[in-house]
């Protein structure tokens, strides 16, 4: 269902393919949480022991298709963790439709600055965002661990964002974190376009609420969120 992008380098020229959707996303959190590595697991299969920092911003690019059928070119932005890079990075939460917001499960103080990410991201984002939280590195038979699943899980309760646990080591829910996260983001934009076609009824049809209303046949235009 999923297909890996190798759109750009030396020579190559990108084909132009129709997608329902372009989203942008950013992922954020502390520095050493998995970021890079969750990315990397979800675009290319691949995963690295050895840590190289982010340096700013990084991007990747990945194709796939949702379970109601509609098409996705995710555009992910790879934040630095790293403090020195926090003024350039929040700026990156504009316009953004989703945010992963991950922390270590076998590091406490990465759990505990998600008051101050999730502050952030309420001064800076648009106010749907789609923020899912991820407590990453939470392996096979891992004995490091301290925060629990059940505190990470409250968490996310009470501040009204979706929660998930993966290991981008072992390969655990990355796939599904990514999937479910793209979805969501995809539910609340049309939630956005029903609610503003039942406040203005009287506008004519958009092509995308036709492809919404399903009252025509499948759009070539992209919508970029
Ligand atoms: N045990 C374990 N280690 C992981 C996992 N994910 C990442 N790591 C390791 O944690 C270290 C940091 O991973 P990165 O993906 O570079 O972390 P990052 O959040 O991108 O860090 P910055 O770029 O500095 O913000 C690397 O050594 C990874 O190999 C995981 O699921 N389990
Ligand atoms: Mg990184």
């Amino acid at each position: 269902m999923v297909k890996d992008t190798q759109e750009s380098g030396p020579g190559k020229v990108a084909p132009q393919k129709p997608y329902d959707f372009l989203i942008k996303i950013v992922i954020g959190g502390s520095d050493k949480v998995g970021k890079t590595s969750l990315l990397n697991r979800y675009v290319h299969g691949q995963y690295q022991d050895h840590y190289v920092a982010t340096i700013g911003i990084d991007f990747m690019v990945k194709e796939l298709e949702t379970k109601n059928g509609d098409t996705v070119k995710l555009q992910a932005w790879d934040l630095a963790g790293q403090e020195r890079f926090r003024s350039i990075t929040s700026s990156y939460y504009r316009g953004a439709r989703g945010m992963l917001l991950v922390y270590d499960v076998t590091n406490r103080e990465s759990f505990e600055i998600m008051d101050h990410h999730l502050n952030e991201v309420q001064r800076m984002a648009q106010e749907d965002i789609v923020i899912f939280l991820i407590g990453n590195k939470a392996d096979n038979n891992d004995s490091r661990r301290q925060v629990s699943y059940e505190e990470g899980k409250k968490y996310a309760d009470e501040n009204g964002v979706s929660f998930l646990e993966t290991s981008a080591r072992d390969n655990i829910n990355v796939n599904e974190a990514f999937e479910k996260f793209v979805e969501a983001v995809v539910d609340q934009y049309k939630k956005d376009r029903a609610n503003a076609a039942s406040s203005k009824p009287h506008k004519q049809q958009s092509r995308s609420q036709e492809k919404l209303h399903g009252t025509k046949s499948k759009s070539k235009t992209c919508v970029i969120l």
